[in-house]
Formats: C-alpha cells, sequence, structure tokens
C-alpha cells in the first residue's frame, strides 16, 4: 500500500520534472554560462543569433573581470569572483566579435578575449 503511493508519488514528480524541462526552451531567450578566470573565458566562443535576445550569465573563478561592447550592446559590466551577473543583448549585425576584458586584471589581460559570433 504504503510503496504504491510511493511510486506513484515518485512518477508524478518525474512527470512534472519532464514538463517543466520541456517547456523551458520556449518560455525563455538562451541563456549562455560563461566564466571568466586568469586570463581566459570560458566558453572562448559564444554563439548569438541576430535580433534575438541572448542573455549571458558571467562570473568569475578568479580574479576581476568585464566586458563591454557597443557593437554588440552590451553595457560595461563587472564580473566578480563567486557572484553572478547577468547582461542582455540583442544583436543587430551579422558578424564576428571580440570582446575584450574590460578591466584591467594583469599580465593576461591584453589577451583575454571573449569572441561572440552572430549568425542568423
Ligand atoms: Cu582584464
Amino acid at each position: 500500500m504504503f510503496k504504491s503511493i510511493g511510486v506513484a508519488l515518485a512518477s508524478l514528480v518525474f512527470a512534472l520534472g519532464l514538463g517543466a524541462s520541456a517547456a523551458a526552451p520556449v518560455a525563455a531567450h538562451p541563456s549562455i554560462d560563461i566564466v571568466a578566470s586568469n586570463w581566459k573565458f570560458t566558453p572562448g566562443i559564444v554563439t548569438a543569433h541576430l535580433n534575438e535576445p541572448t542573455t549571458l550569465r558571467l562570473t568569475s573563478s578568479g580574479g576581476v573581470h568585464g566586458i563591454q561592447s557597443d557593437e554588440l550592446g552590451i553595457p560595461s559590466t563587472t564580473i566578480m569572483p563567486g557572484k553572478f551577473v547577468t547582461v542582455t543583448f540583442t544583436p543587430k549585425k551579422l558578424g564576428t566579435y571580440l570582446v575584450h576584458c574590460a578591466v584591467f586584471c594583469g599580465a593576461g589581460h591584453a589577451d583575454m578575449v571573449l569572441t561572440v559570433k552572430v549568425v542568423q
């Protein structure tokens, strides 16, 4: 008796879980997690779609970094260790954009680049 209730509950929770994950892509626009560190972004290359909002969820695993791009419409955003900051932008022009780290972070700062590919 108790066993069958447990199984029924487990299947219900499982079904609800599937329902939620199946609905998520329809409800929200793309979100990409990016980890900044000394001295790179991981992933280093991300893809966004023309005229579609994309959210970047940024955090740092070491050091304070930042991004900013007038061309992509990304406002100046500081990335702090252990915290998440989100920025949403809508690219208006196709192309490959090099977004340099916007906060001086030491020896590798000049080479710290996030590549954003804007595709159709
Ligand atoms: Cu930097």
